[in-house]
């Protein structure tokens, strides 16, 4: 029997609408709803692809115990469970939270109830080292709106269908579909920008898929602080700052003018690779028009992101901008999302053991991890918990990272796939698939620039012993409770009572502006009701919220604070880099349409279309080297080497070296075609010593890399060619 079920993709951001066929109680097709009032009929390959994800013959779904030899075998989940249970509770007991850390990976956070039930977890042994890939994603930026708003989740987003200017610095919404904006069709949204006669220049030190289709400015990477310190030097010197903003919404706006004075673009054009006058004419434009700069990754990643994300926001305010139709606003989340946000929203209550960084909700570096594991002393992590990660791939030194986890006297993983991190752990417990929980987006409701709200209940049941991640966290939460209280939580929870992440996210919605308190508004909503008479998803408004800065900004007295001795810092900082002559090449990363992060590289449908793992180069360089397309390059920075075939093309500025990461399966995991296409970690040329990280945030520095390129003598690989050239 077929049966048709309205649901929505969380591989990503967007979170696009789909349809899933399912025929006995078995995943047979996806396809993009037309109905979906956001997508419209929109999906990427991924998307499409995940069914083949869902029914992956090399998926774990059943609970694997390492056994000495490497190999994992079948165990039941109340064996894996009894010895995890007893043996995290000795190392809680001897340790305390602190002997224990837990990695939280990218899907966690699309998936509510297990990011909910990791946060219990934590809060429940009093574990302080917890890491993710927010260290190597977004926390500069949350840092930046703690400074800017009061509030680390205080992100504005970008009103692209007002704005008649759009600067993309550092973002490929072609390949990623957007992120920190929930912005399903953005390039459409980007392409009618154009069509009223607009612009949209992308700033970017790569020609990317999204620059091809609009203005491309290349940049030098890492540069984006000078170019951005430079466009408010322009806005504030020829008096093209908006006033009005700055007296409404901001203080501090004299000392940022004072820091930016010594910035003039034509003083920092040779350090961005800019003209002066194209930074003038960009800064006048701002100011005179309706015009957002977005940003993500590119100012993210580099080596001031805090600083550079500081600016970012700077630059849409003093244009007068920030919180106006077309500029950079802030969302309208349907659900008291600070609520559930503020008991998470914590900076620099404490310091990482290692380096000494501040914690940003809760999250330490994750580029400490192997020498969390590794130094002896209070503190040291003895037991980890790795939930849908792969950190020997995604964060910097992975590779060191993987030859210290069998130090470990405790490592759990929860997942879908045997991956090259948890090849080390102990258990591998096989997680839900997207497909086979209800879910709904949580913590991605301030993200929507127009609100909107969709929740999807479970598509198909769990494949094989599949279990949801939250469950798992309270199992292992409830072992390290006294006996007696422990059964009495199990008495309680085998009635079915007390808390679940369910009964939470419906009071969410029950609470928000369109629920209804518990039946005192008549035609509100709750998880039910928004299940069944919204199933494709409901929008709320047509327009964003403009004009809310002061409800949303968390500072006392309401404004954007501009002046902050740590900002000043940052650009002393700043202007004391130096170049190093024997690393004269920038690394900077790249997103693929058929991959995402470490996985997806199993799925046929993506593999198909995929061009093998490469380092793209500008033929100059190339010639400089003397490398050839198809011939192999090593890539060499202070921390590391790599190998790999090398790609010559000048979509790569001269001077930069772009390579994706998420590569570097070697046969450790067990997803055979992840395996069979191979590639290298680009992450094991990144530094992981408290100098190379960002002091504000702990990020890792991942773009714009200092490194040198050197000819590898080898034969072309010509079928490797042929599938570049093809995708290239
Ligand atoms: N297909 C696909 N989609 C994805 C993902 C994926 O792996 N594959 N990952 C998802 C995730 S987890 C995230 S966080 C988002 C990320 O979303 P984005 O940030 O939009 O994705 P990136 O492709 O990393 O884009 C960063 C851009 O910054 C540029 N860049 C590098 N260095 C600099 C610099 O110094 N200055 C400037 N101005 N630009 C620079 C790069 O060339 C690149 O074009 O994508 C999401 N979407
Ligand atoms: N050099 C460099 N490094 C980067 C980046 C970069 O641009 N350049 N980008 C960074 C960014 S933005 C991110 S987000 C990180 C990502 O880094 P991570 O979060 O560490 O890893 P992912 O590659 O996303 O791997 C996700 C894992 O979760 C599993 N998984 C997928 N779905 C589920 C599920 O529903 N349940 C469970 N239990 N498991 C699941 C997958 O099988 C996979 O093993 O990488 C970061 N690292
Ligand atoms: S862009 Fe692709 S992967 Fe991302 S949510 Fe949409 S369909 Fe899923
Ligand atoms: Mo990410």
């Amino acid at each position: 029997m077929s049966q048709e079920v309205i649901t929505y993709c969380r591989i990503c951001e967007p979170f696009c609408g789909m349809v899933a066929t399912v025929e006995n109680r078995k995943l047979v097709s996806l396809r993009p709803d037309k109905e979906h009032p956001l997508s419209q009929g929109f999906a990427c390959p991924k998307g499409i692809a995940y069914t083949q994800v869902q029914n992956d013959p090399d998926r774990v779904l059943y609970p694997l115990k390492r056994q000495p030899d490497g190999r994992f075998t079948r165990v039941s989940w109340d064996e894996a469970m009894a010895d995890i249970t007893e043996r995290l509770r000795r190392i809680h007991r001897k340790h305390g939270g602190d002997g224990i850390a837990v990695y939280g990976g990218n899907p966690a956070a699309l998936n509510y109830s297990h990011a909910l039930w990791m946060n219990v977890f934590l809060k429940a042994l009093g574990i302080r080292h917890f890491f993710g890939p927010g260290t190597q994603d977004t926390n500069s930026r949350f840092v930046a709106s703690h400074l800017l708003y009061g509030s680390l989740f205080t992100v504005p987003v970008p009103d692209i269908d007002a704005a008649e200017l759009v600067v993309i610095l550092g973002a490929n919404p072609a390949v990623s579909h957007g992120s920190l904006v929930n912005m399903p069709r953005m390039m459409d949204k980007l392409h009618a920008v154009t069509e009223r006669g607009g612009r949209v220049l992308v700033i970017d030190p790569r020609r990317t898929e999204t620059a091809r289709e609009f203005e491309w400015q290349p940049i030098v990477p890492d540069a984006d602080a000078w170019l951005l310190l430079s466009l408010l030097h322009v806005l504030f010197a020829e008096g093209l700052a908006d006033q009005r903003a700055l007296a409404t919404q901001a203080t501090g706006a004299r000392a940022l003018r004072e820091l930016t004075a010594a910035f003039p673009p034509e003083d920092t054009a040779a350090l961005t690779g800019i003209p002066a006058g194209v930074v003038r004419d960009l800064a006048r434009q701002l100011s005179q028009k309706r015009a957002v700069v977005y940003s993500r990754l590119g100012t993210c990643l580099g080596s001031s992101p805090t600083l550079a994300n500081f600016l970012l926001d700077a630059v849409n305010l003093v244009s007068g901008n920030l919180d106006r139709p077309g500029g950079w606003v802030f969302g309208n989340p349907p659900i008291p999302l600070q609520k559930i946000v503020a008991p998470l929203m914590s900076y620099g209550k404490w310091h990482s053991r290692i380096g000494s960084f501040p914690e940003v909700m809760g999250m330490e570096p994750a580029a400490n991890m192997a020498a969390e594991i590794t130094t002896p002393g209070k503190g040291q992590v003895r037991a980890l918990i790795v939930s849908a990660g792969n950190p020997v791939l995604s964060t910097p030194g992975g590779g060191k990272l993987a030859e210290v986890l069998d130090q470990l006297e405790l490592m759990v993983s929860i997942d879908l796939y045997q991956n090259e991190t948890n090849a080390h752990a102990d258990y591998i417990l096989p997680g839900v698939a997207m497909y086979e929980r209800e879910d709904f987006p949580i913590f991605s409701m301030g993200l929507y620039v127009q609100p909107f709200m969709q929740a999807t209940p479970a598509v198909v049941p769990p494949a094989g012993e599949a279990r949801h991640e939250w469950m798992v966290y309270e199992e292992l939460a409830r072992s390290v409770l006294p006996e007696t209280l422990r059964n009495a939580v199990s008495q309680v929870r085998e009635k079915g009572l007390g808390p679940t992440p369910r009964l939470m996210l419906d009071s969410l919605i029950r609470l928000g502006y369109a629920g209804d308190r518990w039946g005192l508004r008549r035609e509100g909503l709750n998880l039910d009701t928004l299940l069944q008479r919204h199933p494709h998803g409901l929008k709320l408004a047509e327009r964003p919220t403009t004009g809310q800065l002061h409800n949303v900004v968390r500072h006392r007295d309401r404004k954007v604070h501009l002046d902050h001795p740590e900002i000043r810092e940052e650009v002393r900082r700043l202007q004391a880099r130096r170049p190093d002559p024997d690393y004269p090449l920038y690394l900077i990363g790249l997103r693929e349409l058929r991959s995402e992060n470490s996985w997806m590289h199993n799925p046929p449908a993506l593999r198909a279309a995929r061009p093998p793992h490469a380092a793209r180069i500008h033929p100059d360089d190339a010639a400089a080297l003397g490398l050839l397309n198809r011939g192999r390059v090593r890539l060499v920075s202070p921390w590391g080497a790599i190998e790999l075939p090398v790609l010559v093309t000048d979509e790569v500025s001269q001077g930069v070296v772009a390579v994706p990461h998420g590569w570097g399966h070697k046969g450790q995991g067990g997803w055979a075609n992840a395996n069979r296409d191979g590639g290298v970690s680009v992450n094991d040329l990144m530094g992981t010593r408290p100098s190379a990280l960002d002091p504000l945030s702990g990020m890792s520095h991942l773009f714009g890399v200092r490194i040198r390129a050197e000819h590898v003598p080898a034969e072309p690989e010509s079928h490797a060619v042929a599938a570049l050239e093809a995708g290239a």
